[in-house]
């Protein structure tokens, strides 16, 4: 019996990969998470999280111009195209959202829904839903009554991805030429989906664009046209392609016919060539005069039911209601952001936050060559590591599978390693068990044996279109600031101190933990063995620990890309005796992060050693960076002489020990870091904390990128560190608690302003006018404004909660 158990205990741990493991989220859980806008490249593009699955999205364009038609056709996000500001209003992963898109260009404003019925298990259906703007001109169709005439022609793609999947038009209406009266409806079956039906349906009231060129009764506008092809799997994703492709059939047909001056008008010229069947891409195409509304539906066949329009319009409704209340519930904005114009602005970065997570799955480059130039061991190493990386040693890898909110959807639709930490902060407060599901995207889905993470993740050929080729190339002995461990310790909070709404089941996070644990630990073993620092040069006695010193591999003169603050300051030229106080630092949080999850899981002896080795990292960060003459912490080099010395560029590096936690209300240092952070000379401006000082002789100079501008995602770092030391007793609370209320108003203030002004969150914010700046749409950490809106408007002293218990 004993024997008989034990034998099937081995099995069965030799069979459970990480990625079988026992279930930790529930079916219905899982259930309610298979689709949504799942790709963030495209204004409205869903999917479901299975790696062959049934893709959407939607093309649309005014018109009426010959000309500019190829401009204004809306598929990909992208910047400046004339789009004043889109994005979700209200989004929950669970149940569906609303996005508004306020397309100037086109005269039109464009409301796209997204539901799911019976929490997904009964399908989805989605609205689209377009009002003529009251800033549309006139066009050349449309002379008279903008507001009536306005022609848009939409496309709605449906892909069916997989060799083995199928999919037809169930041809009911449409036995000629002049496309469907009606609706239009597509069955299939996909490869690792059931079967299902889709349905595009529209009421009666949309109108249709006549006119009465000889032409018109081959190409009757008030009918749906569907084209379906069968494609290689790498094109199903490139809706427009395709569609310009249809079109082209058509425009060359009229070509035959007419002359410049004789050719049916534009709305007519532009559509796709009518052959509905079979095939694995569907385009669906419709014209509007004025505005105009149409659903589609999608319905596993296993669902007797199919939701009708009225069904639709009340589940928006419950959609957005729920949202409403759950997010009043656990995001509310706190005084003195109580004001009405708050709430919405709140909504509206998280929605797109949270509305940009995305399912990402195809194959990418990595150069594992393992050059003996990669040691990065001699003085002149940089030079060295360029020409290895010019010889272009990448090998595909893959397919991999990442599920992960974006920085930016038009400009950074993939995953960044540490932009990640950041967007689970708020997302965490929603919902914890997407949190927990990204989490395990990055450790199970991505890591690979030795620990490594990938800093940027390129998957497919959909993420590949928006990174030129050499940036493209991922690196295993690169690394990225570990913010998924700060995630680890805020999921380790809300267990311990949330209740209600704010609730995590201490069960589930103890399972899952359990399961990430080993992958954790091989990650931050990762990081220390692969980031080591030469600390040769302390052998003096007075380090207690040789070990704990570290350098980002992977720098150039200009840059250390690897540890996210690309063009910040660092020693000139690049040496390989040089000491990063913010790896130092981000390397005590995971220590700690680490320590904590051992506490809690048990591990008692594991706990004891993290927490020596914390000890050893707060000890070294102010035995080798603090620098006694200039009152901060600073990198370390090495001279000429061979001699360590400091490297002093006072802005966030210098703050690292305080922004990653580690040093407590008493800390010797910490006057001095309060009196760096609130010197308008040095890092306070009326916008937030900059980058780098105004004193600083580097100043905004260069690209600018990290050399002046005010960045959330660390902003948010010294506001949580400053109430976290209001709130504790000691000599500094007094001061903290007045720089923490100044800061929050006026970080929150700056990005409203900005939202408020261009209808867009910013990448940056210039510390001299506070006007956002770099990339349009940033949707990523700059949404922690939400987080800093829902932080208490007065410390209190004594609070428990949080991680103060830590410090
Ligand atoms: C290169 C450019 C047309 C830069 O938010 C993502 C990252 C941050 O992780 C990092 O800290 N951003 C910050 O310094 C944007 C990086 C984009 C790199 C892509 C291709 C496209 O050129």
């Amino acid at each position: 019996m004993r024997w008989s158990s034990s034998i099937l205990c081995l099995l069965s741990g030799l069979l459970v990969s990480a990625q079988d493991a026992p279930q930790v989220f529930t079916q219905a859980s899982n259930d309610s998470l298979l689709w949504g806008a799942y790709r963030p490249n495209v204004y409205f593009g869903l999917r479901s999280r299975l790696p062959t699955s049934l893709t959407t999205a939607l093309m649309w364009s005014r018109a009426e111009h010959y000309e500019t038609m190829a401009n204004t056709f809306r598929y990909t996000c992208e910047q400046h195209s004339g789009i004043k500001g889109y994005g979700w209003d209200v989004y929950d992963p669970r149940t569906g959202g609303v996005q508004t898109i306020r397309d100037q260009e086109n005269g039109i404003d464009l409301e796209t829904s997204f539901v799911k019925f019976d929490e997904g298990r009964g399908g989805w259906g989605a609205r689209i839903k377009g009002t003529v703007r009251d800033d549309a001109q006139p066009g050349s169709g449309s002379q008279n009554g903008v507001k009536e005439q306005l022609k848009t022609m939409l496309l709605f793609t449906v892909g069916v991805e997989g060799e083995r999947s199928v999919s037809k038009v169930v041809d009911t209406e449409a036995a000629n030429d002049n496309g469907f009266k009606g609706d239009v409806t597509i069955e299939g079956q996909g490869e690792s989906m059931g079967p299902f039906r889709i349905t595009i349906t529209e009421p009666e009231s949309n109108s249709h664009p006549v006119h009465n060129h000889p032409s018109y009764q081959a190409k009757p506008l008030d009918r749906t046209y569907v084209h379906s092809m069968m494609m290689p799997q790498e094109a199903l994703w490139q809706g427009k392609a395709l569609a310009f492709r249809s079109m082209k059939a058509t425009i060359d047909q009229y070509g035959e016919e007419y002359t410049e001056n004789t050719m049916p008008p534009p709305w007519q010229t532009y559509t796709i060539s009518h052959e509905p069947g079979a095939g694995n891409v569907h385009l669906i195409q419709k014209s509007y005069d004025g505005d105009f509304q149409f659903d589609v539906f999608f319905t596993p066949s296993t669902q007797g039911i199919q939701p009708t329009s009225k069904d639709l319009t009340k589940a928006i409704q419950k959609v957005t209601e729920d949202f409403n209340a759950k997010y009043a519930a656990v995001l509310a904005p706190q005084a003195p952001f109580t004001g009405k114009q708050y709430l919405p602005f709140s909504k509206a970065l998280f929605s797109n936050l949270i509305g940009g997570i995305g399912y990402f799955h195809g194959e990418h480059l990595v150069d594992r060559s393992y050059a003996p130039e990669y040691e990065e061991e001699n003085e002149a190493f940089h030079f060295a590591t360029a020409e290895a990386r010019a010889r272009n040693q990448q090998k595909v890898e893959g397919p991999y599978t990442l599920y992960t909110s974006v920085p930016s959807r038009p400009f950074f639709p993939r995953g960044f390693l540490w932009d990640e930490g950041f967007h689970l902060l708020p997302i965490l407060d929603f919902d914890p068990e997407v949190a927990m599901q990204i989490v395990s995207s990055w450790f199970e889905g991505l890591m690979d044996e030795d620990g490594w993470i990938p800093r940027e993740v390129i998957l497919g050929q959909e993420a590949a279109s928006k990174v030129p080729a050499e940036f493209q190339v991922q690196y295993p002995h690169y690394a990225n600031p570990p913010t998924l461990f700060m995630v680890l310790e805020a999921l380790l909070d809300k267990a311990k101190y949330g209740s209600g709404e704010n609730a995590l089941d201490q069960g589930l996070l103890k399972a899952w933990l359990e399961r990430l644990y080993p992958l954790l630990q091989r990650n931050y073993e990762w990081y220390r063995e692969t980031q080591y620092g030469d600390l040769k040069g302390y052998d003096r006695g007075e380090i207690r620990s040789r070990k704990e010193g570290y350098r980002w591999r992977g720098r150039t003169p200009q840059h250390i890309l690897t540890s996210g603050l690309d063009d910040y300051p660092r020693a000139q030229p690049p040496h390989p005796g040089e000491l990063h106080t913010d790896l130092l630092s981000w390397i005590g949080m995971m220590t700690r992060a680490l320590r904590r999850v051992a506490s809690f899981l048990g591990q008692s002896d594991d706990a004891e050693k993290y927490g020596k080795t914390l000890e050893a990292i707060k000890r070294n960060v102010d035995d080798l960076h603090w620098d006694q003459g200039n009152r901060t912490y600073c990198d370390v080099t090495v001279d000429d002489f061979e001699e360590s010395i400091h490297v002093c560029h006072k802005g966030y590096i210098s703050l690292f020990p305080f922004l990653t936690g580690l040093m407590g209300p008493e800390h010797k240092h910490l006057g001095a870091m309060l009196d760096l952070i609130a010197d308008e000379n040095e890092l306070w401006s009326p916008f937030g904390i900059r980058s780098l000082s105004k004193s600083d002789e580097l100043y905004g100079t260069e690209e600018n990128y990290w050399r002046s501008p005010v960045w959330m995602n660390i902003n948010y770092l010294v506001l949580e560190n400053l109430l976290r030391i209001a709130e504790i007793s000691g000599p500094h609370a007094p001061r903290a608690t007045r720089m923490y209320t100044a800061l929050r108003q006026n970080l929150v203030s700056t990005v409203y302003r900005g939202w408020e002004k261009t209808g867009f969150a910013w990448e940056q914010y210039n510390p001299e006018s506070g006007e956002g700046q770099r990339t349009q749409h940033f949707t990523g950490w700059t949404s922690l404004v939400v987080k800093m809106m829902a932080m208490p408007e007065t410390p209190v002293v004594g609070r428990a909660g949080g991680r103060h218990d830590e410090l």
